[in-house]
């Protein structure tokens, strides 16, 4: 098994060298540990309501942090059973009523070593799970797509910077919450809020007008920024949030396993509409999304532009200024302002 191969590993984020000590090897674990089971589930997309754990996602990453959770979970619950289990015996058994005396002294060394020493240790191992993690979801380097994610309030904008090595010119939309819910959360609509459905699925303040749609089984990276106040762009089945902050980029990916459509929503208090800025993410079959992608791009280029007008004095000489002269460049202007226009 990969497991083996734990060495000491270099990798880059966003400009940051960070030392990961076996992050492949606890990244291999995780995955054999869920492989087979968890992809194909989709219930484990979408939180239900009345669910009590998060959800395990449908990513190459997402089982990471479930699995995480589960086991700092798991550590919690034992530690509080052992801590209160011991106060309630003290408490009752050893109460006044019943004649207990109190001891007489206030130190036990070795004691005090024992429950410093386990907690500190609990807490290393507990780091170096999730630094592991970490790590591995910060990498974002071999991405074969990327998108830009914006927030404002209280809308999205998603830019589609490239996809399998290629620019992806123009194709950009802003994502808002959908009209049903819009009208519903309108105070005295008397609109039923049970009432706005996807289906069989309540997406009340859980739907947009324009989804971001991705393909699957494709390492996707995104870069996350806002235009106004810091939002956070959430999608549980992705297994992550992240900051979307104002003049700073964050990047984190994913990588979509399972095709379907997966709701989120902004998760940092950023104004009053907060609630209203939900987030649809679309994951398409590759062949069908490079239809899609194909169709936004002759659509962003749809658009009756400007009439070509190469005789108009103002814009010739600015052009050559700016790019004096390579031939390259000009055969790449040449080649890419007829398309625009077209
Ligand atoms: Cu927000």
């Amino acid at each position: 098994m990969q497991v083996a191969t734990t060495k000491v590993q270099d990798m880059t984020s966003g400009g940051i060298r960070i030392k990961a000590l076996g992050t492949r090897a606890w990244a291999a674990a995780v995955g054999a540990l869920w492989a087979g089971s968890a992809w194909v589930n989709p219930a484990w997309a979408n939180p239900q309501p009345g669910q009590l754990n998060m959800t395990k996602g449908v990513t190459e990453w997402s089982h990471e942090p479930y699995f995480l959770n589960n086991v700092a979970l798991g550590v919690c619950t034992v530690i509080g059973v052992l801590v209160f289990g011991a106060m309630f015996v003290a408490m009752f058994r050893f109460r006044k009523s019943r004649g207990a005396v109190a001891e007489k002294w206030s130190h036990n060394t070795m004691l005090e070593v024992v429950w410093t020493t386990i907690p500190v240790i609990i807490l290393i191992v507990l780091a170096w799970m999730s630094t592991g993690g970490l790590v591995s979801f910060a990498d974002t380097t071999g991405s074969q797509m990327t998108v830009k994610v914006t927030g404002y309030q209280w809308k999205w904008r998603y830019d589609y910077v490239n996809y399998q090595g290629k620019a992806i010119d123009g194709v950009g939309f802003v994502s808002k919450l959908d009209e049903q819910s819009n009208d519903t959360r309108q105070l005295g609509s008397e609109l039923d809020p049970d009432a706005v459905k996807v289906g069989d699925e309540n997406t009340y303040l859980l739907n947009v007008d324009k989804p971001l749609v991705v393909p699957v089984d494709t390492k996707i990276r995104f870069v996350i920024t806002a235009g106004d106040v810091i939002h956070s762009w959430w999608v549980p089945a992705l297994g992550w949030k992240i900051d979307a902050i104002p003049g700073m980029v964050n990047a984190a990916w994913t990588n979509i396993k399972v095709p379907g459509t997966y709701r989120g929503q902004c998760a940092e208090l950023c104004g009053q509409d907060h609630g209203f800025m939900p987030i649809v993410v679309k994951a398409l079959p590759k062949a069908e999304f490079a239809q899609w992608l194909a169709q936004q791009e002759a659509a962003g280029k749809a658009p009756p532009a400007t009439p070509a007008t190469p005789a108009s004095p103002t814009p010739a000489p600015a052009s050559t200024a700016a790019a004096p002269a390579s031939a390259s460049t000009t055969a790449a202007a040449a080649a890419t302002t007829p398309g625009k226009q077209g």
